[in-house]
């Protein structure tokens, strides 16, 4: 039995919920685990026997012209490590949880191994910035051990930040008990959608780098020729924006705005293709939920997309922008049913083969014996 430590961002967005179901996991083959967060991960909602949960209380002393949340969670990393004697402190995000894992180490007396996972947006956004960078290169290379969600953000990474450490690429997992397709019944009825429509998904944080207005003009396309409505699932700085473009086109009645939505599995049960076109993606989690529920993508050629998507088998990769080409795969596919359905068998097999989560699970596992035995 191992003591593992993990610090995330605990609202909703991927590295939260795969930090949160690599915690549940980990507990469930007999580990203890210590999640170190600002507030209760959103996915930890049953008890867990041997999950604890320690909480970041940020100070607003008036002194701090800001509460100091990375001295508040380097204090409190180094808190449990010293008490809970944590064997492992998996932080996801280098920026800023591994330069606060590094910075607790110094502090605690008990020895403890740093694993950092790499998701993307600290590299690809911050790592832009030359004030960060340096900090962010600090974190990955005092790190014992360091992750990233795929090749291209490994690649991204060596080049950006120069960095000469060895990166494992361990993917992004669901869980399959939660994420396989289900028995909607009346689903589609609910949301008025008539049973001979296709369904198309679209799901993110509605930040600029997802374009959802090419996801509005892709379906602008595709529904002159394929009877079908699209669902737009999420919300963020983008919401008003893509609002505006559907009334401009007039697609009012053929685009569900649902928001923030729990039951994602639900919505997928009901979707026959899902489209994914961001400028930037270190993986792409909403797409292994989309195959894993029987729906094929059409990505973009983009990040550690294509390691996701097998174009032509599970979905189509099409390039940054190309909306016609998006919806004349779009409308192929959906066209032809038995296409549709050979792909939707095609995805939920490269789902349960190359990202199962007992997999994933093991190998972050090993990447933990590894490091405890190279002390
Ligand atoms: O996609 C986002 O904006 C959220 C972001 C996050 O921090 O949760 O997702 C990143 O991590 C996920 C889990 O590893 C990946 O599946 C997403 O591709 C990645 N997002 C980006 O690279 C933009």
């Amino acid at each position: 039995m191992k003591k593992i430590g993990i610090t995330c961002y605990p609202t909703v967005g991927g590295s939260g919920v795969i930090a949160t179901e690599l915690g549940i996991q980990l507990a469930e083959q007999g580990h203890e685990i210590h999640f170190i967060t600002s507030s209760i991960p959103f996915r930890l909602n049953h008890i867990y026997p041997t999950i604890f949960y320690h909480e970041v209380e940020l100070n607003h002393y008036p002194v701090f012209q800001y509460p100091p949340y990375d001295l508040s969670l380097a204090s409190k990393m180094a808190e449990v490590i010293d008490r809970e004697k944590l064997d492992i402190l998996h932080v996801h995000y280098a920026m800023p949880h591994a330069v606060c894992a590094i910075l607790a180490k110094e502090i605690a007396q008990h020895d403890v191994k740093i694993v950092t996972t790499l998701h993307g947006t600290d590299i690809t956004v911050l790592g832009i910035d030359r004030t960060f960078k340096k900090m962010i290169k600090y974190g990955i290379e005092q790190s014992d051990a360091v992750t990233a969600v795929s090749e291209s953000l490994v690649e991204q990474t060596t080049d950006m930040l120069e960095i000469n450490k060895e990166m494992s690429v361990i993917y992004n997992f669901v869980n399959e008990k939660e994420y396989q397709k289900k028995e909607t019944l009346n689903i589609k009825q609910q949301y008025g959608i008539q049973q001979d429509e296709k369904v198309i998904i679209h799901i993110s944080n509605f930040r600029k780098v997802k374009r959802v207005n090419d996801v509005i003009h892709a379906f602008n396309l595709i529904q002159r020729q394929v009877k079908s409505k699209l669902l737009l699932v999420g919300d963020g700085p983008e919401y008003a924006d893509v609002c505006q473009l559907v009334d401009s086109l007039r697609l009012q009645d053929q685009v569900l705005f649902l928001g923030k939505q729990k039951n994602v599995s639900d919505l997928l049960s009901i979707s026959d293709l899902k489209l994914l076109l961001s400028e930037k993606e270190s993986f792409g989690l909403v797409l292994l939920e989309a195959m894993s529920c029987e729906v094929p993508c059409i990505g973009t050629n983009v990040g550690g997309i294509p390691e996701v998507i097998r174009h032509g088998e599970t979905g189509y990769i099409v390039e940054l922008g190309d909306i016609e080409k998006t919806a004349a795969y779009a409308v192929h596919l959906l066209n032809n049913q038995d296409l549709l359905n050979r792909f939707s068998l095609q995805s939920l097999d490269r789902a349960r083969t190359h990202f199962h989560s007992k997999e994933i699970v093991k190998q972050y596992l090993d990447l933990y014996d590894q490091v405890l035995s190279s002390s």
